[in-house]
């Protein structure tokens, strides 16, 4: 990974990396960053945007002349969740100062900011992931179709047969990880797409990384169009059926 075409300040020294995958959220990430920037938290946001054709990172570009803690990775084309994800991870432990933990979290506005800090609070000292869950007790989704949820119960269980580590939600994209783990886990993360979520918790495991949830509420988003297609979930099922 070239540092250099990461646009912004390369020299941040912030406690804890926000990564914010896009492709085509140019009506949510203004209001997204927004949000995060009046938590006032200690963080250095990364946007891996894959030249979404809606122009997000132009947005991403005129709000890094306001804020001074985001760094902006532009991929040619679209390239799948999972790899904007472990980029953005390559990314955060390149810089000179990386960050003590990393969040991961949707640009759809289905991920609630104010959860940041809980999921970084939650890590004390002592885990190495904490998953933002939907299913735990007190998780919840708002807004969610029968199918959407179907397809979500479904993607769970099947990792739960791979993966016993004990948690209700292997698939959420709201987490914080310990740079720790990431560091450890980087070179065997090989996802495409959504199995991205599973494989990082099933590398954690492995490893005997210390793994829990705490809830969240995930919101349906209300603009732009899921990215979620066929194809991914048979990458999805895949990976499961290969690993079993
Ligand atoms: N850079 C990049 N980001 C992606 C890609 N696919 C999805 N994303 C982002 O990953 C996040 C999750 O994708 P969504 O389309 O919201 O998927 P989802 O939440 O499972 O589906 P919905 O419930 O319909 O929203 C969003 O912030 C997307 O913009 C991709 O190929 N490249
Ligand atoms: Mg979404």
């Amino acid at each position: 990974m070239d540092l250099k075409s990461v646009k912004g300040d390369l020299e941040l020294d912030s406690e804890i990396g926000v990564i914010l995958p896009t492709y085509c959220e140019a009506a949510n990430i203004e209001k997204l960053i927004y949000e995060i920037e009046c938590l006032n938290l200690n963080t250095s946001l990364l946007v891996i945007d894959d030249s979404s054709p809606d122009g997000t990172a132009d947005i991403v570009r005129s709000l890094q002349r306001k804020h001074d803690n985001i760094l902006l990775f532009v991929r040619p084309k679209k390239s799948g969740l999972g790899t904007a994800i472990t980029d953005g991870f390559t990314i955060f432990l390149s810089l000179k100062h990386p960050p003590k933990c990393i969040i991961t979290m949707d640009t759809d506005y289905s991920h609630n900011p104010e959860d940041i800090m809980r999921l970084v609070l939650a890590l004390e000292n002592k885990y190495d992931l904490v998953v933002g869950s939907r299913y735990c007790f007190q998780g919840k989704t708002v807004d969610w179709s029968i199918v959407r949820r179907a397809i979500s119960k479904l993607a769970n269980f099947l990792a739960s047969l791979l993966i016993r580590a004990k948690i209700h939600d292997y698939t959420s994209g709201m987490r914080c990880y310990s740079t720790n783990l990431i560091k450890s886990i980087l070179r065997d993360l090989h996802s495409q797409t959504y199995e991205i979520q599973i494989e990082t918790i099933r590398q954690a495991y492995l490893r005997k990384f210390k793994i829990r949830e705490i809830p969240i509420t995930f919101t349906n988003r209300k603009k732009g169009k899921s990215k979620l297609t066929v194809n991914e979930i048979k990458q999805f099922i895949s990976y499961i059926l290969l690993k079993i």
